[in-house]
């Protein structure tokens, strides 16, 4: 076991989890049963999952801290969706986890990767997290040996996707869905936050990370394969390509360590936190 590991299961008797739990091969049908059968209304109570939208096993300690950060405007059907395949999902893969929705009340462009600042932000006034998932909300893993876990590599997660015929349209691509420790979030300062619109805002992640000396990682397309909600087609932001250019020169100016926002409203929901944020 890990440091890690090892500090986690002095705080009680509890044995640990393993790291990846057996029998993970299976793919998963979407709709699954859990949206077909269920009310939401009565998903809470179900799977035990506690008011803000989290849960650990209950029978061993998780070696997986993972705050999964949902950014969000105006796309109810898909966050119910969402919500009610991924925590059956997330509790398979034994994980100590909490959905963070993160709305964006500003009217105007839609500024995804700041809304993922802002979550880490918050996530870690409410647990240490050591691992970070930043998620859209569209996206519908269909394996469940596609761990919502950290790596030793940052990953990029959702890199089989349906919309792209299951190929990766380019080799840094580092959109969707991906996974990063912690400290290496704060390592490459996070995203920037002014990508307002679609479009680049992955990309110059991806670059903060090469930068600091890290590689991705990807698992097999067989793994990673996804399943996208359909939905009208974004706009692209006529600023992406100048912010990308000039990427390079704000990764130390510009991210986690300059971060403004207000937060108009935050509610423990029995299925998510909602944070509804002015940016
Ligand atoms: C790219 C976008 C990404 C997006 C992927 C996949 C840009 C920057 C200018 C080249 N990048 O083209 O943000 O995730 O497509 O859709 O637009």
């Amino acid at each position: 076991p890990t440091p890690h590991a090892l500090a986690l299961v002095k705080e009680t008797d509890k044995p640990l989890c393993s790291l990846i739990p057996n029998e993970l091969e299976t793919s998963l049908q979407y709709p699954n049963e859990s949206i077909r059968e269920y009310d939401i209304r009565y998903l809470a109570d179900r799977l035990n999952i506690e008011k803000g939208g989290a849960w650990k096993p209950p029978e061993c300690i998780s070696q997986h801290e993972v705050a999964i950060v949902v950014p969000y405007r105006n796309r109810t059907m898909q966050l119910q969706i969402f919500l009610s395949y991924m925590h059956p999902f997330l509790q398979k893969q034994m994980l100590n986890y909490r959905i963070f929705i993160i709305e964006q009340w500003t009217k105007g462009a839609f500024n995804r990767a700041k809304l993922l600042n802002i979550g880490y932000a918050e996530a870690l006034k409410i647990f240490p997290y050591h691992c970070f998932i930043f998620h859209d909300v569209d996206l519908i893993p269909q394996k469940l040996s596609n761990m919502y876990a950290c790596t030793h590599q940052p990953r990029h997660m959702s890199s089989s996707l349906n919309t792209f015929r299951y190929n990766l349209p380019y080799k840094e691509l580092f959109g969707g869905a991906v996974a990063i420790l912690q400290k290496q979030f704060e390592l490459v300062n996070g995203f920037s936050n002014i990508f307002y619109g679609w479009g680049g805002e992955d990309d110059d992640f991806q670059s903060r990370i090469i930068n600091r000396g890290m590689s991705l990682c990807r698992f097999s397309p067989e793994v990673a394969r996804y399943t996208m909600l359909a939905h009208s087609k974004e706009l692209p932001s006529e600023n992406r390509f100048l912010n990308l250019r000039s990427g390079r020169d704000r990764f130390e100016t510009d991210g986690v360590n300059t971060l403004k926002y207000t937060i108009i409203k935050m509610v423990y929901y029995p299925l998510y936190t909602w944070i509804l944020v002015d940016l």
